[in-house]
């Protein structure tokens, strides 16, 4: 299963790189300097262009960079997308950490930004499954969770979409199967 519908909001699986998919808000798998890095967060500053960088740095000037579970926006440069929303998930630490509830905060403080700068759709990578080898499957149950719960518990966010766009093959695999097991809401 590709998608699922959740109450008003569409909840789909693509394959592919984020930083051609064209939605309001382009979500970045960034670090705690705000300052760019390898992955997701390489692609999307190159894709992305300088004004993106120029934003995290007056971030950076005025809160220091962003910590972990947490996001802060920014124009979306020259990607399709009206802003780039830029969390920074948690390293995976052997899973004693909090790394779960980090990684659900991840998503939900970025939904509620996307929510509160008007958007419709958002595009999210699979956050801290690469560089911080976060466990596949149990971020894929994290973030659809923490979707299906910020939905129930936000009737009114204005999100119709929520894509989880996958790089690699095993990602897109894995919520295709969640997807298809339905996302039951707790
Ligand atoms: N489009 C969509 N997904 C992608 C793309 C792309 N263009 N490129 C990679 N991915 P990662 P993390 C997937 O390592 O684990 C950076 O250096 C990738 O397959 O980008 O949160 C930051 O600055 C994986 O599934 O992010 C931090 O230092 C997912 O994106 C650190 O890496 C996340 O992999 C963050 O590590």
């Amino acid at each position: 299963m590709e998608e699922i519908k959740l109450q008003t909001t569409t909840v789909k699986v693509l394959q592919g790189d984020i930083t051609k998919v064209a939605a309001d808000v382009i979500v970045n798998a960034a670090n705690t300097s705000l300052l760019g890095g390898g992955g997701v967060d390489g692609a999307i500053h190159r894709a992305g262009g300088k004004r993106i960088l120029e934003e995290c740095r007056k971030i950076r000037e005025q809160q220091g960079g962003c910590q972990v579970g947490e996001a802060v926006v920014t124009t979306a440069g020259n990607l399709p997308a009206s802003f780039v929303i830029h969390t920074v998930g948690p390293v995976w630490n052997g899973g004693t950490n909090g790394e779960e509830q980090k990684l659900m905060n991840c998503y939900a403080n970025t939904l509620h930004l996307a929510s509160k700068n008007q958007a419709r759709s958002i595009a999210f990578p699979n956050i801290s499954t690469g560089i911080y080898r976060f466990p596949k499957a149990l971020a894929a149950k994290t973030a659809l969770e923490a979707v299906s719960t910020f939905i129930r518990c936000n009737p009114e966010s204005g999100l119709e979409q929520i894509w989880f766009v996958c790089f690699d093959e095993e990602n897109y695999r894995i919520y295709r199967e969640r997807l298809r097991e339905g996302l039951e809401i707790e």
